[in-house]
């Protein structure tokens, strides 16, 4: 393995830019950079977001509640930007110190409620309607565990893997090594537990499944970071048949289209005010109007 070594200096300083991808974006330290207020909807729950994988953990619960008759999910979604720094706006910094997307703020009671983390944002939402998580509590205990696995596990996926594969300026062996290695154990950990269970926890379907499929799900669906042929991700084929059978639910196919600015433009719905807009606000139809 060669590669040109790098002496650390005493003291890390920031004074360029890293390369890469997201090198524009990344700042040693928080706070707000500009002020910028949130827009408001009409709707009791407010999501500012984007279609990366933590972001359609959010929009599919809120589909799915909304296709299993929770009409008070309904929600306005609004577009952040992060490659624009839309997270980084005063607004944003109020409801999410931690300037990362998706956020949600729930308007239901007098005094609002915001929330960030995305698996917050799913427990607090599974509480809320009492659906998508076990009733029973050593059956929850199992779904907490399975959400927060993958609260631990999916930066190793996309901070590691993800950002030295795909993003970094140049390929690296080592952190290359490393991270494929560590992957391809979780996809394991994960082709186990399917090959016993219907579901991540069991015959049901529930906010684990939805936390877990936007990263490892798309990863075996062969849809990220161009790294199918790379994990060979079709020899767990356990993984393979639950992501297809999530992505198949219409819920699924929803929550994907919503805040997504790339892809094919019948399936990008980059702000969702109504149910309707599913149908009427597509970017095709937009950009033919
Ligand atoms: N642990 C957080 C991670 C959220 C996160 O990393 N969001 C990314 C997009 S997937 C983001 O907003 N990045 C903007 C930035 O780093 O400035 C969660 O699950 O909500």
């Amino acid at each position: 393995m060669s590669q040109d070594t790098y002496t650390p200096p005493k003291v890390w300083i920031w004074d360029s830019e890293s390369g890469g991808e997201f090198a524009s974006i990344n700042r040693p330290i928080a706070g707000a950079t500009h002020d910028k207020e949130l827009p408001v909807g009409k709707h009791p729950l407010q999501l500012y977001s984007l279609a990366t994988p933590n972001g359609v953990k959010v929009t599919v619960m809120l589909e799915e509640l909304l296709a299993a008759g929770h009409n008070s999910a309904e929600y306005d979604a609004h577009l952040i930007r992060i490659l624009e720094a839309d997270q980084f706006g005063s607004g944003f910094v109020d409801i999410n110190p931690n300037s990362k997307i998706p956020a949600l703020v729930d308007h239901t009671a007098e005094t609002p409620t915001p929330i960030f983390e995305s698996g917050a944002i799913l427990l607090y939402l599974a509480e809320k309607f009492n659906a998508f998580i076990p009733a029973d509590s050593s059956e929850k205990a199992k779904c907490l565990s399975w959400l927060f696995w993958q609260m631990g596990s999916a930066p190793y996926l996309g901070g590691g893997f993800g950002h030295f594969y795909a993003y970094a300026p140049e390929k690296y062996e080592y952190p290359i090594n490393r991270f494929t290695m560590e992957i391809k154990r979780q996809l394991d950990v994960l082709d186990k537990q399917l090959a016993e269970n219907r579901f991540i926890c069991g015959d049901d379907y529930t906010i684990a499944d939805m936390a877990i499929w936007p990263w490892y799900g798309i990863l075996a669906l062969g849809s990220l970071y161009e790294a199918a042929e790379f994990l060979d991700v079709a020899s767990y084929s356990h993984v393979v048949r639950w992501a297809k059978e999530v992505e198949a639910r219409p819920a699924v196919q929803r929550g994907k289209m919503v805040n997504r600015t790339w892809g094919e433009l019948n399936e990008q719905l980059h702000e969702r005010h109504d149910t309707t807009d599913f149908d009427t606000r597509t970017q095709d139809k937009l950009e033919s109007c």
